[in-house]
């Protein structure tokens, strides 16, 4: 074996890894996970607070009917059906209020469904 060649790229490696680990550590990190429930006619909680560019994932349980989830300004949408449990993953790209609103006709009161996403620095 030649030492000469076998160090140098052993610092090599050393150095690659060293570069992509803290990238890797944090590529892998888990998204936030925020619980919702849906229920005629709210959503529990009504507000919740995510940092832009983190990515997110919404799970969105129903307590009765079929519900939904729609934030039009951040164009993504999630149904669930009765009693079902949804997951909606995305990464909000701007900062500011996002009004979301219930997307399945609920009854009476599914005008006024609605949940606000504060997307912040
Ligand atoms: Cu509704």
């Amino acid at each position: 074996m030649n030492l000469k060649l076998i160090l140098p790229a052993a610092l090599f490696a050393a150095l690659i890894v060293a570069l992509f680990t803290p990238q890797l550590v944090r590529a892998q990190t888990a998204p936030h996970r925020i619980e919702v429930t849906a229920k005629r006619f709210d959503f529990t909680p009504a507000e919740i607070t995510v940092k832009k560019g983190e990515p997110v994932v919404i799970v969105l349980k129903s307590a009765d009917v079929a519900h939904g989830l729609s934030f039009r300004d951040l164009g993504v949408n999630v149904k669930v059906g009765k009693g079902q449990t949804k997951e909606l993953a995305f990464t909000p790209t701007k900062t500011g209020d996002f009004v979301g609103q219930c997307s399945v006709f609920c009854g009476g009161g599914h005008g006024r469904m609605k949940l606000t996403l504060h997307v912040v620095e």
